[in-house]
């Protein structure tokens, strides 16, 4: 069956005819590709079309498609049983491999999302704090609990409904919406509420507005300004947990949160996210202490056998600086192709996620993504794509390369980008 056709079946039975707003293609129009089958670097959609993948799943397939050594972990254990509502050893090791990544988490809880995940943390810190505020910042997205969906971005900035209809009043007036890097904005704020605060939550590398980068000092200042109010700072790692090495961006950054969200890497593909802190907070958690957090599949046995397949190949290969290096090389390339046919065009980029805006200048926040061009971007997108190449089909998201993106496979990605940039230039 072609796209279209399954799309239209889609739509009859399906909202949006997708599971998730951002499949659909509303930013840069046109049909979504459906899917058959991935293996490697590439995806295969209902056409047979081939395609090298820079989304991998929104970023968990940083072991590219069909990993052997997960889809061997994922049917051993499949044929054990799928699920048993009962404690196993599986979520134990996977537990001690997460914790061995962070110095910041001494335990950690396992849910079946990261939305999930940032939804418990939120309750958490409201918990241990007795407050009732929750700051985050404008353009980052921290998955679709009520309270969190206020200005947030990837799917809801794509479709331009950051503040989501269904959201009550009083649920959204608990959330304090700051602007992203800057750092006066929050210092002022937390100099004057910072005593109603419970948390701040915050992506240490933007990731749903595109990407964009802390600025020097950010994130020490959410650090600094936190502990002095007495509010749980908490990073949202759910893209940049296991993305730039074994472990977190609070590493490469220096910075100790109260408690860190992970997803997406953690479950090789399956529905795994994960909240974690020092022991004393996170016993707070029922059944150990009064904070009601739970899940029929939480630590779901083949979910964790996905993801300790997926660490212990990233923890005993340790692919990071390859990664860096390739991603580096893309990018730089396609800079210099942007250039050579005089596109404004920039790119951010941290080891293998990156963010490419048609701009001419740097992109430090979220007003320079939204003066960024989203409609050259989608003729960008559908250019690439008929060339073979799939990227995210929003503006507002990060492109990811795997350790199945071999050097072959970046030169031919390279060079539909270089017809793409010429036609583009033309
Ligand atoms: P999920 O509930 O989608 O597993 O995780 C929510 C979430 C939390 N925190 C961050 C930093 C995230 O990026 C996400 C989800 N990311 C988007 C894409 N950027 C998921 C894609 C989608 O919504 O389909």
């Amino acid at each position: 069956m072609k796209n279209e056709e399954l799309f239209e079946a889609a739509l009859k039975v399906i909202p949006g005819g997708v599971n998730s707003p951002v499949r659909a293609f509303r930013k840069v129009g046109g049909v979504p590709s459906f899917i058959e089958k991935a293996h490697g670097p590439y995806l295969w959609d209902a056409q047979g079309s081939r395609f090298i993948d820079f989304v991998l799943s929104w970023g968990p397939l940083i072991l590219g498609h069909a990993h052997r050594a997960v889809v061997e972990a994922v049917r051993e254990q499949a044929a054990l049983g799928m699920s048993y509502g009962a404690p196993t050893r599986l979520e134990v090791e996977m537990a001690r491999l997460v914790c061995s990544a962070f110095a910041s988490v001494e335990k950690v809880r396992f849910t079946s999302s990261g939305t999930e995940a940032c939804m418990s943390a939120i309750r958490l810190a409201r918990a241990a704090t007795g407050r009732r505020v929750t700051v985050k910042f404008e353009g980052c997205y921290h998955g679709h609990a009520d309270s969190l969906l206020v200005k947030a971005g990837s799917g809801a900035l794509t479709l331009g409904i950051p503040d989501s209809s269904g959201v009550p009043e009083a649920i959204a007036s608990t959330t304090a919406v700051l602007p992203y890097n800057d750092l006066d904005a929050f210092s002022s704020f937390m100099q004057s509420q910072g005593s109603e605060v419970a948390s701040v939550i915050v992506e240490p590398v933007a990731g749903n507005m595109g990407v964009v980068l802390p600025g020097p000092g950010f994130l020490e200042t959410l650090r600094a300004q936190t502990a002095r109010c007495g509010a749980l700072l908490i990073f949202d790692e759910v893209i940049t947990g296991f993305r730039f090495r074994f472990g977190g961006y609070q590493d490469i950054a220096g910075i100790r949160p109260d408690i860190t969200c992970l997803g997406k890497i953690i479950g090789g593909g399956m529905p795994v996210g994960a909240f974690g802190g020092r022991a004393e907070l996170m016993d707070m958690l029922a059944p150990a202490g009064p904070v009601y957090q739970a899940g029929t599949l939480s630590g779901n046995p083949v979910a964790m056998a996905a993801g300790i397949a997926t660490l212990k190949t990233l923890r005993d290969e340790d692919p990071y600086e390859g990664l860096d290096r390739a991603m580096a090389a893309f990018m730089g390339r396609l800079c210099e192709l942007a250039e050579r046919s005089g596109i404004p065009l920039t790119v951010n980029r941290v080891g293998s996620m990156a963010g490419i805006f048609f701009r001419q200048g740097p992109v430090e926040g979220f007003a320079d993504v939204m003066a960024s061009d989203a409609e050259r971007y989608a003729r960008f997108f559908h250019a690439m794509l008929e060339a073979g190449v799939y990227l995210a089909p929003s503006p507002f998201e990060a492109a990811f390369i795997s350790t199945a993106h071999t050097s072959d496979v970046m030169d031919q990605a390279l060079a539909a980008a270089a017809g793409v940039m010429e036609r583009m230039g033309a």
